[in-house]
């Protein structure tokens, strides 16, 4: 037999041979995924935004000690005042806020594709060999693509007890660790550990509303008592937003029990209260799972990521809900910790919440589907990169039309209103390294600064028509229209070229 010539042959199987068994190797490995969603969330309501905050969550401080804080993390917007609905497609189907199923005008226009739900995230891990379960609540989400789920145990729960609250959706995923351990399932497994709360109506458990100076206020008539151990105002409270926000009787603004219109200290630290009491019952949830996880010996070889559908006002710029798009409701707290990602860590990120599905593909080792716009940050998790990208866009225009839109590059971000039927016109341009809290005049008014302890500096203010920065205007509106029409915005603002468009809902305009 002449070897010679069957070498190649035998390197060849040989080598085959190893990469199946490497392949086999990192199979027995693949990483489970607990993805955590609260339901509106203010980053800086968390000590690791803003270490002033008296919220008290002790797990997730263990989970930014031990994973990376992602600094940049937005979701796109909304076109509905049920601002959680586009966010959670966005989240589950790694589409852009215009090119979702339920987007104005994209079932015309062919802007999403057929039958998305089979190419969302539990379909596409399902595909793959995990095993899928979610707990989450039930309305303003994504049916088709929950359903996708091999177990659901979904119930809206925003009660104040262990069977009525955020205790609920703790327990089902206990249950389903317990299970799993009866069954010796060694698949791995993807968990959507979605909560009803902080989302009003926050009723939270008696101890942690004493604990936050809070009363579950429910008589409109009456003002809840003041309690020193309420929550501060926020830095940039305001009794009332400077001009209308365009969205009239926009139930979160005018109707969310404990609130209603009023925006006094005493309403708002309340609330404030009442949301804390219910963000640190979730921690204790948190608390339990990731425990049970290090029992089983999973944690360690879990991403576990932390973050909320879109932030929140609740008295930041004289707001109460989610429909604006300032830092406080634009952004979301995103955490990550997980096998290869640096303890103690913090990124910029640059990230939408929609590029969720393609980053955890990419943790898995898996192909997103065709269907994903989002772009995996796992670069920026492995600490090789800082950003994933340099421009970031957001809508709402869930109230009047077109409604508002920002846009982000560095520092800078510029937010523009048209709404009430062109009766506002606004411009805001921050810089946002000067002006973090995007302080506007009202916040120097000596009586607001008598109640929101804040003390802004001259420069504070919204740059829109200060012509010492009308180049950097113009460039930021040059990259909003840009943006706009990058994205499918079927709307265009009234300082903007029409671009021949006829928005959704509005008959054809005769050329
Ligand atoms: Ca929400």
């Amino acid at each position: 037999m002449d070897f010679s010539e069957d070498a190649p042959v035998r390197t060849a199987l040989l080598l085959a041979l190893l990469a199946n068994a490497v392949a086999v190797a990192a199979d027995a490995k693949r990483p489970n995924i607990l993805f955590v969603l609260v339901d509106d969330q203010s980053p800086f309501d968390l000590k690791a935004y803003n270490p002033k905050s008296t919220l008290q969550t002790p797990t997730i401080d263990r989970l930014v000690a031990r994973g990376m804080t992602l600094d940049g993390a937005y979701h796109m917007g909304s076109f509905s005042g049920a601002v959680c609905t586009p966010s959670r497609h966005m989240i589950m189907s790694g589409r852009t806020v215009w090119h979702l199923p339920i987007a104005p005008g994209a079932a015309q226009k062919k802007l999403s594709p057929p039958d998305l739900e089979k190419n969302t995230l539990a379909a596409v891990f399902n595909r793959v060999g995990y095993k899928t379960m979610r707990t989450c609540k039930v309305s303003n989400s994504y049916p088709a693509a929950n359903k996708q789920f091999t177990v659901v145990k979904d119930a809206t729960k925003r009660g104040g007890t262990d069977a009525t609250g955020s205790a609920w959706h703790g327990q089902q995923v206990l249950d389903y660790l317990t299970q799993r351990e009866t069954n010796k399932d060694a698949d791995p497994f993807l968990i959507y550990f979605g909560f009803s709360h902080p989302h009003d109506t926050r009723d939270g458990t008696p101890e942690l509303l004493a604990k936050y100076g809070a009363v579950n206020h429910t008589d409109k008539t009456t003002l809840p008592p003041a309690n020193a151990k309420a929550p501060a105002l926020p830095v940039n409270y305001l009794p009332a937003h400077p001009f209308p926000h365009g969205h009239p009787n926009l139930r979160d603004e005018v109707a969310v029990s404990g609130v209603w219109e009023k925006r006094d200290e005493r309403t708002i630290r309340n609330e404030l209260g009442r949301e804390f009491a219910c963000s640190e019952n979730i921690d204790t949830q948190l608390g339990r799972v990731f425990d049970k996880l290090k029992t089983m010996g999973e944690l360690d070889n879990t991403y576990v990521i932390y973050t909320a559908d879109h932030g929140m006002a609740i008295g930041r710029h004289g707001l109460q809900g989610k429909q604006n798009l300032y830092e406080h409701t634009w952004r979301v707290p995103f955490i990550v910790a997980g096998p290869g990602i640096k303890a103690g860590t913090r990124a910029k990120g640059n990230v939408y919440l929609l590029d969720t599905l393609a980053t955890l593909c990419d943790l898995a080792g898996i192909n997103p589907p065709d269907s994903n716009e989002g772009t995996s940050f796992k670069p920026v998790l492995m600490g090789t990169s800082d950003t994933v990208r340099d421009v970031l866009y957001g809508t709402y225009s869930g109230g009047t039309k077109p409604g508002m839109r920002c846009v982000k590059k560095g520092d800078w971000k510029l937010i523009k209103y048209d709404v009430l039927n062109g009766k506002i016109h606004e411009t805001q341009l921050f810089n946002l390294a000067d002006n973090p809290h995007e302080f506007l005049a009202e916040h120097h008014d000596p009586k607001v600064m008598a109640h929101s302890g804040a003390k802004p500096t001259k420069g504070q203010v919204n740059l829109a028509t200060d012509p010492a920065h009308a180049k950097k205007r113009a460039e930021m509106e040059a990259l909003l229209l840009a943006e706009m029409r990058r994205l499918d915005d079927p709307y265009r603002l009234w300082d903007q070229p029409a671009d021949g468009l006829t928005p959704p809902g509005e008959p054809k305009k005769k050329k």
